[in-house]
């Protein structure tokens, strides 16, 4: 067995598979006391910057939930510190950005990236493919909107009020902005698709905010330059929103094998609108693991139900795991997917 036979490959182009795959967003991380014990004093990105906790930290799940793939413990802002952008991930808030974008000279001090600039990622990606064996690790990046968001708000926004103006006010900004974002992001997949990783997800979190002729307009050349950009490689590119049900299509047009689902949209209905080219990935509603077990197998079985429409589907959560999450609802979880699905 190789990564590239794996389940989870597999479910992504859409052939045979031994049993559902499952792996969830934030899987690595703060619903684990294990990595609260290895991350005490040192800061987040800090954190993103040492191969070896990197390493430990993605192992972390695999190892307590048997999933089918691990994803690297890094963040989407990562790489823009070799860009020139002043960033910090804040506790409890997230990404607060020092010097936000706000005019042409600010994009134009945001300088192209190249994969010596992210050597520590590609060094926990090889670190990482070797202790995986079969298991395949997942390498992602922030979508060019989702990071201008950051960049222009200046950290986490409910209303993106001041990335919408620039978007609407100054076309030619923006474009330039997301041009050199979809740059960026390129660069960092490439790099870990280079040291190994055995597929890409381009998480464009808050994508969700727009309508779908703006998502056309504005945003979608720009993730479509990303995932196009990595369409040699041979690795299976999954592109995932948050509340972007209308735009589950667009998404799908801008180059990915898989497409993740939120949990507002059920995935038999977002297989209908995507066709038989793509699979989907989703979309259990985080909260539910909250509740008692058999309402978590009564949904489990329905996303199941309804991924079954699909030419192949990744289980996950509709977003990530959120902080406060029991880790063994989510070991139970897997081992009920794996056992309701064995072929
Ligand atoms: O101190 C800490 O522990 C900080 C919490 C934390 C963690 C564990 C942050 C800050 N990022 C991460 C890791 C992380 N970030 C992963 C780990 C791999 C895994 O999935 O297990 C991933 C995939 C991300 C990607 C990420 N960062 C996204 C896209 C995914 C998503 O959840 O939508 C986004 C939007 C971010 C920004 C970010 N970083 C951290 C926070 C709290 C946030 C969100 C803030 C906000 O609401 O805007």
């Amino acid at each position: 067995m190789t990564p590239a036979d794996s389940a989870f490959v597999r479910a992504c182009w859409g052939t045979s598979v031994p049993h559902t795959p499952v792996w969830f967003m934030r899987q690595a991380g703060r619903s684990l006391p294990e990595y609260h014990q290895v991350r005490k004093g040192i800061g987040m990105l800090e954190s993103c910057r040492r191969p070896e906790l990197v390493t430990e930290i993605t192992l972390q799940p695999v190892r307590r939930h048997g999933v089918d793939a691990a994803i690297l413990f890094s963040d989407i802002v990562v790489p823009l510190p070799a860009a020139g952008i002043d960033v910090d991930i804040v506790p409890g808030t997230g990404p607060v950005i020092g010097d936000p974008i706000r005019d042409m000279a600010d994009v134009r001090r945001l300088r192209p990236i190249t994969a010596s600039d992210v050597d520590f990622v590609a060094s926990a990606v090889r670190m990482l493919v070797r202790e995986l064996g079969a298991t395949p690790l997942i390498g992602f990046a922030g979508a060019p909107f989702t990071l201008a968001s950051y960049l222009i708000e200046g950290g986490p926004s409910r209303t993106y009020t001041k990335t919408k103006t620039m978007m609407y006010a100054d076309p030619g900004l923006w474009h330039a902005l997301l041009g050199r974002l979809a740059g960026i992001a390129l660069e960092f997949l490439r790099a870990q698709v280079a040291a190994g990783v055995s597929a890409v997800q381009l998480f464009d979190s808050w994508a969700g905010a727009l309508s779908e002729a703006d998502y056309r307009r504005y945003v979608l050349p720009h993730s479509a330059a990303v995932l196009g950009g990595l369409a040699d490689l041979g690795v299976p590119r999954i592109h995932f929103g948050v509340g972007a049900g209308v735009l589950l299509p667009a998404m799908a047009e801008a180059g990915a094998e898989v497409v993740g689902v939120d949990w507002r949209t059920p995935l038999s209905r977002a297989s209908a609108q995507l066709g038989p080219q793509v699979s989907v990935q989703g979309n259990l509603d985080p909260v539910t693991l909250f509740a008692p077990r058999e309402v978590v197998e009564a949904e489990a079985a329905r996303v199941l139900a309804e991924g079954r429409a699909a030419r192949g589907h990744v289980f996950n959560l509709g977003h990530g795991v959120l902080p406060d999450t029991d880790p063994d609802a989510l070991t139970r979880l897997v081992d009920f997917v794996h056992e309701t699905t064995v072929q």
